[in-house]
């Protein structure tokens, strides 16, 4: 933090006032000035939770390409899951508590944070929205307590940018639905206890809940993975798998249904990128300030310092962004294309800032014990998964010329 005297000379801005501008972050705008103390409570708990328990060993798993799995129980005491859900042993946060959450823990790692967001806006969200109040009962609080593991299952080996054309499909035999297909490239799947799997019927999409074990259902990690090491990707298989009536989730009809899980899912990274970028610009800013080249250290360059003030400014105008985002869905007025254009602006600004992270460390920055390099590599799933930016780009246009360009 560092004080800064105002030079201003309308009233808004005293001769005398001290501004506090927070550049280590950075938070340049004083976000913080704008949350509750709730809400700062929690960002500090999970911040500091994340920095005690994940930056220790989280290059290490990068490396080793390994899930930190041993602390997902830690993450389910801090009230992690179901956050914002109310009931079933949830905390019932509002969403811009959600939000600092999910910050906090892509600065540790977009592993972290991907795991977070499946369990959250991909698995219970659709249960809660979308399922009978068995489904509830047996699921939520058990996934609220980690218990239970879920994952997503809509992305197909054919294509995922238009899961409107998806393969899997399922047919009704008596009480039961017959599943047959495959999904690719999802999180947690050899991890899941419970799939949410979303599959075309005689009457369009519908969602099931396949549970581990269930005979025809299979899967496979994939690995050899340059980005998102520290999480667990895998392939799904669906061979004549048999899921009674009970386990169809009742209330959700069509494509909408997993697209507006999705929503859930993207609002979340709009968040994490922030987090991201921060621990880049953070490390970028710590070796300018000690790094001695031509008799100078490198903050004393111009040109290091206006990559710098770039980084900041990106970082500032995407804290915005997902502040107001949180705000109108705490008033049930946030619109999905509103989340697709901070999606696609907040990863893009990420991946940009840990690219010009790296390059600013020098030689040093390509090792797994910098992490702008670590995070430069996770961005690049992340402007890819929950909507490629292409798809954020048309969907936005189409909302602008209301011509559907995909
Ligand atoms: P379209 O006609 O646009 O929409 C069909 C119906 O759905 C509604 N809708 C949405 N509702 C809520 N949220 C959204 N984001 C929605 N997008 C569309 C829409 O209003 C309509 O409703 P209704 O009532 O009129 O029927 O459908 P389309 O087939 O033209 O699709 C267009 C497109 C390209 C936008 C859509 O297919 C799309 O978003 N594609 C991208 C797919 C994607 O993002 N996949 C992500 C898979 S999950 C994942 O990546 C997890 S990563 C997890 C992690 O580790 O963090
Ligand atoms: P494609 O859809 O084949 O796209 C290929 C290229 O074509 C992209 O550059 C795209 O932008 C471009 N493109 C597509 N449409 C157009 C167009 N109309 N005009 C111009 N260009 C276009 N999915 C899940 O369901 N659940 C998960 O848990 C999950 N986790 C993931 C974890 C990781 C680490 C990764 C990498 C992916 C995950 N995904 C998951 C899948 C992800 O959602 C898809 O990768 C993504 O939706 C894109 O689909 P695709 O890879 O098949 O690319």
């Amino acid at each position: 933090m560092i004080g800064l005297r105002g030079r201003g000379t309308g009233s808004a801005c005293a001769e005398d006032s001290i501004v506090t501008l927070d550049i280590e972050n950075p938070d340049f705008m004083n976000l913080d000035s704008l949350l509750t103390d709730d809400e700062r409570q929690v960002h500090a708990t999970v911040a500091r939770w994340v920095d005690e328990r994940v930056l220790p060993i989280i290059a290490e798993c990068f490396e080793r390409e390994r899930f930190p799995r041993e602390l997902v129980p830690e993450m389910a005491e801090l009230g992690l899951f179901g956050a914002t859900l109310h009931g079933y042993g949830c905390a019932g946060l509002n969403n811009i508590a959600y939000g600092l959450i999910m910050q906090e823990l892509e600065r540790g790692d977009s592993g972290l944070r991907s795991f977070g967001s499946v369990q959250n806006g991909l698995c219970m969200y659709p249960i809660y929205r979308y399922g009978s109040d068995e489904q509830k009962d047996r699921w939520l609080p058990a996934m609220a307590r980690a218990e239970a593991i879920g994952c997503f299952g809509l992305t197909e080996p054919d294509g995922g940018s238009d899961p409107g054309t998806m393969k899997t499909h399922a047919r009704k035999v008596g009480g039961d639905w017959v599943i047959n297909g495959a999904k690719m490239w999802i999180t947690n799947g050899t991890i899941a206890d419970v799939a949410v799997v979303w599959a075309m019927t005689e009457q369009g999409v519908r969602g099931f809940l396949v549970e581990r074990g269930t005979p025809g259902y299979t899967t496979r990690d994939i690995p050899h993975k340059f980005s998102l090491r520290a999480s667990v990707t895998s392939e799904l298989f669906f061979d004549d798998c048999r899921v009674p009536e009970r386990n169809r989730l009742p209330r959700a009809e069509g494509l909408a249904a997993p697209l507006s899980c999705l929503t859930q899912a993207r609002y979340s990274i709009v968040w994490g990128a922030i987090g991201a970028a921060q621990a880049c610009y953070r490390e970028a800013l710590a070796f300018a300030r000690q790094r001695v080249l031509f008799g100078k250290r490198l903050i004393e360059k111009q040109i290091i310092q206006q990559r710098l003030a770039n980084m900041a400014r990106r970082i500032s105008t995407a804290q915005l962004l997902a502040w107001q985002l949180g705000r109108l869905k705490d008033l049930e007025k946030m619109d999905y294309t509103q989340v697709c254009l901070a999606k696609w602006n907040n990863v893009r600004m990420a991946l940009d800032v840990a690219r010009e992270a790296r390059d600013m460390l020098g030689a040093g920055g390509i090792s797994v014990e910098c992490c702008p390099i670590r995070h430069m590599l996770n961005m690049e799933s992340v402007i890819t998964y929950e909507g490629t930016e292409t798809i954020h780009q048309l969907i936005v246009g189409r909302a602008i010329t209301d011509q559907a360009a995909f």
